[in-house]
């Protein structure tokens, strides 16, 4: 299925009185306030998100996994399914794949098929957590860290396959992230397995091309309950500079205890130029997988806060690698990523909207309220006018999901794939 211009604009056609009625009020407000609303949409239309090839179809929980009609059961079908996101958001035009679920057959037809649908390929990631049909060597105790050679060797191997794959698609990113660690204290030696994982990330490192990026992700337990080998963002950050300045590390929304700090961690990364990349979900307890903004607004809002500090005043630091990571278990996944989508661009765009200058002024004067004042009045502006705007002028939808069910893409896609077709991945 396609999604056609005329299909769009159908959809819109309904919506487009009152959505002038409200974009014509908050730009006249914002505007009043000294804000250059055309370039905030400008913006708003630059950042794109790239969406994994796992997110497509249902995800699952150790409990069971709750299949989702229509689901798409080849890459090429993947790729299409981004097509349909990105037809209505205008904010999908990447797709992150995962080895070994998504290695092509036929490269020039992938990457003709991704091209068509204005989509890029983003970071590749590899898999090292779970063991593969007819290796030679398991994973259950560990890849880059294990205590066996020939395993970690695998492990690197495998680490330079998916480069080799992400290179004949036009990826510039590597994302690396470990279940290594262990259940039980005693069982690892904390020293030996980061020696392990820090030398077996170097012998990847030396395999990227020029132009790439290896982006390192952390999380401090899950799969492993006791240790994690990379279990914090400082630890990611000091394997990021022992490998080098293509290095960097990669912070996921889920993959922090409880109330961390996540707006300071991302600040300070960006001051010492190596953010490479982040992974959005919203979690209420771990790492939940929820929708982008289904729990914790405010401290979304208060990360982009930084993001965008960083963006505008770190010029060490490079241009990230923006992605969703969460799982669908009960919402049908298209939607659920298209909540996500709109969640994300609402946190940028309000985080565009602080009026830094003011803030510094407070800041040095210790106007404690004001500084409070001024990022909660962006916080509480509406801003979804601007990224309805935003979308139409690229020729995307008012609302992407009033569109998407008045299209009735779900069923077309059971129509064309049959109900019972199941993604690959986890
Ligand atoms: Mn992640």
């Amino acid at each position: 299925m396609k999604i056609e211009q005329h299909h769009i604009q159908d959809a819109n056609k309904k919506a487009l009185k009152s959505h002038q009625e409200h974009i014509d009020f908050l730009t006249n407000s914002l505007t009043n306030k000294g804000v250059n609303v055309e370039a905030v949409i400008k913006k708003i239309q630059d950042f794109q998100v790239a969406i994994p090839s796992w997110a497509l179809g249902a995800g699952g929980t150790r409990f069971g996994r709750f299949s989702f009609y229509g689901e798409p059961s080849s890459l090429e079908q993947k790729i299409q399914d981004v097509g349909l996101i990105h037809s209505l958001t205008q904010t999908a035009g990447a797709v992150s794949l995962h080895i070994p679920w998504d290695i092509p057959q036929d490269y020039k037809a992938v990457k003709e098929l991704a091209s068509g649908l204005n989509i890029k390929f983003d970071a590749v990631n590899s898999n090292t957590f779970q063991d593969q049909k007819n290796a030679q060597e398991s994973y259950k105790y560990g890849s880059l860290s294990n205590t066996n050679e020939a395993v970690r060797q695998q492990a690197i191997q495998h680490n330079l396959d998916v480069i080799n794959i992400g290179n004949q698609l036009g990826s510039k990113s590597l994302t690396v992230w470990l279940a290594d660690g262990s259940c039980f204290p005693g069982q690892n030696n904390f020293q030996t397995a980061l020696q392990h994982t820090e030398n077996s990330l170097k012998a990847i490192y030396k395999g990227l091309p020029s132009d790439w990026s290896m982006l390192i992700e952390y999380k401090p337990y899950e799969p492993n309950f006791y240790s994690t080998v990379i279990q914090d963002w400082g630890t990611s950050f000091m394997l990021a500079n022992a490998c080098g300045e293509k290095a960097f590390s990669l912070v996921d929304l889920g993959h922090h205890l409880p109330n961390s700090n996540i707006e300071q961690i991302v600040s300070i990364l960006m001051l010492k130029g190596k953010l490479g990349g982040f992974h959005f979900n919203d979690s209420k307890y771990g790492d939940d997988d929820l929708t982008v903004g289904s729990i914790k607004p405010y401290a979304l809002f208060l990360i982009f806060n930084e993001l965008v500090y960083g963006m505008q005043n770190n010029p060490q630091n490079p241009d990230l690698a923006w992605m969703i990571d969460a799982s669908h278990n009960v919402k049908d996944p298209l939607e659920d990523l298209i909540q996500s989508l709109e969640a994300i661009q609402e946190a940028y765009a309000k985080a565009l909207l602080v009026d830094q200058k003011a803030l510094k002024t407070a800041q040095l004067e210790n106007d404690v309220v004001t500084c409070q004042e001024l990022l909660q009045d962006a916080y509480r502006t509406d801003v979804r006018p601007l990224l309805a705007q935003a979308r139409l002028d690229k020729g995307g939808a008012l609302s992407p999901i009033q569109a998407y069910r008045a299209l009735d893409v779900r069923n077309q896609l059971i129509k064309e794939r049959g109900k019972n077709t199941v993604a690959t991945g986890l």
